[in-house]
């Protein structure tokens, strides 16, 4: 999978992707993440990519020419699966999206600064919009880091234990039971008994008991589409 990251801000983008699994994705060649520089891309003097929003108001807008001059020029190489655009009006990102989004190919992600850009932008361009949650970041590369780690955990071959994705909080709508390693007894606060009971299905049983009851008590509203 490839991923294009287009910002005004690419040394935001470069520890998230430089480690762990991350790194270990883009090691086995199965998740490419190439940021592009808008100010890179700009036909106007200075560098400028942002200017006053017509109508006037406080806050700059990033301009429609370098975005598009940009997007046109990946797009002319490849075809791209999703145009994403970071932003807190986007569709609230969950599980189920960063599953969608990890069978694609490739896609390109924007991410504003200032007051957002030219919304013709995202009439003519941008397939999908992506807010990480209800709360306002001073730009999109923090959220676009969230999103593609998300996706990139997900390919096949990057988790070492191909399992562990499946037993994720959320994967299969529920929250992860609490786990536990050595030692076992910690100052006198012991490991669970069953645990240590060396029986895989009572250990299975019980962690998805602990998975429902921690649902129940912190994300009632999670059980709700269960059956
Ligand atoms: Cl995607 N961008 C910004 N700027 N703020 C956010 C967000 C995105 N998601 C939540 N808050």
């Amino acid at each position: 999978m490839r991923i294009d990251i287009i910002t005004v801000l690419p040394e935001l983008l470069v520890s998230p992707f430089a480690h762990s699994m991350m790194k270990r994705a883009q090691e086995r060649g199965l998740l490419e993440v190439l940021t592009h520089n808008v100010r890179d891309y700009t036909p106007y003097r200075q560098a400028q990519v942002d200017d006053y929003q017509f109508g006037g108001g406080a806050g700059m807008v990033m301009m429609p020419e370098p975005l598009a001059i940009l997007i046109e020029k990946l797009q002319s190489e490849r075809k791209y699966d999703e145009v994403i655009y970071m932003t807190p009006d986007g569709d609230l990102f969950n599980q189920k999206a960063a599953n969608t989004l990890s069978l694609k190919e490739n896609i390109i992600i924007i991410c504003g600064h200032y007051k957002g850009i030219d919304d013709r932008i995202r009439q003519h361009y941008v397939t999908r919009e992506i807010s990480i949650g209800d709360y306002v970041l001073s730009g999109g590369e923090l959220a676009a880091a969230v999103v593609v780690d998300a996706i990139g955990r997900l390919l096949p071959g990057v988790l070492n234990d191909e399992m562990s994705a499946l037993f994720d909080s959320f994967q299969d709508g529920l929250l992860a039971p609490p786990v536990y390693t050595r030692p076992a007894d910690f100052r006198g606060w012991v490991v669970p008994d069953i645990l240590l009971c060396g029986d895989p299905k009572k250990i299975d049983d019980w962690r998805q008991e602990q998975s429902l009851k921690r649902t129940a008590e912190r994300r009632p509203e999670l059980l709700k589409g269960l059956e």
